[in-house]
């Protein structure tokens, strides 16, 4: 299998992740996609990652398909744990929507600044508001312990945290999460996580 993924994509890291902790072996593309890198516009009409090419021909895009694909194809270790993993998951990854929105919005809107907008105050509220759910989340159900399995939520926390850090570092809206980054610290220093910090 063939992964295209970007170094600062959040969408490639979870997908990236999910196909090391898995143990799945895939040869590594990394791509720049504004740069409308050939090779990924040849697999993936979007020109977006991440991309997954199998070893049949088809190509996965979507980053819930691909990780769907993965979890049936590869059940252990497993992704998807109950509903409250999932409901962790969908908040840190709307949080990730708003902010991806937000980078490309400025790309768009330049010189008038994106967040100035009321799109762009509507998605950093997503952001903000995203934040402190999720927060009170895991202060309410994860009970002060380490998480103890790199399952949806864990991967989608991780990254949210470290992409926020990467792009927003000194907002002033960041919402503090000590119980978030508690939660996640152990597992965030697996190989899978360290290695693939955006930069
Ligand atoms: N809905 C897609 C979003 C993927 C996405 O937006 N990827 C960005 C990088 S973070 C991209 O490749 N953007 C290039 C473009 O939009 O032209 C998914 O879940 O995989």
């Amino acid at each position: 299998m063939r992964f295209f993924t970007s170094p600062t994509s959040p969408y490639g890291r979870m997908a990236h992740v999910a196909l090391l902790e898995k143990g799945v072996a895939f040869e590594l593309s990394m791509v720049d996609p504004w740069a409308d890198d050939a090779g990924l516009r040849e697999v993936n009409p979007a020109t977006r990652v991440p991309a997954l090419v199998l070893d049949d021909g088809s190509t996965l895009t979507e980053t819930s398909l691909i990780l769907s694909w993965l979890e049936r194809e590869f059940p252990r270790p497993a992704l998807f744990g109950d509903s409250r993993c999932l409901q962790r998951a969908g908040i840190a990854i709307g949080v990730i929507d708003a902010a991806v929105h937000t980078i490309i919005g400025r790309k768009t809107t330049a010189p008038t600044l994106f967040d100035d907008t009321p799109v762009g105050l509507r998605r950093r509220r997503a952001m903000v508001e995203g934040m402190q759910r999720l927060e009170q989340q895991v202060q309410r159900d994860c009970a002060g312990a380490a998480a103890a399995h790199a399952e949806l939520d864990v991967i989608a926390g991780v990254v949210v945290l470290d992409y926020l850090q990467f792009r927003f570092a000194d907002a002033p809206w960041r919402v503090p999460t000590p119980a978030l980054d508690a939660w996640v610290a152990q597992l965030r220093r697996r190989p899978a996580f360290a290695d693939t910090v955006p930069r």
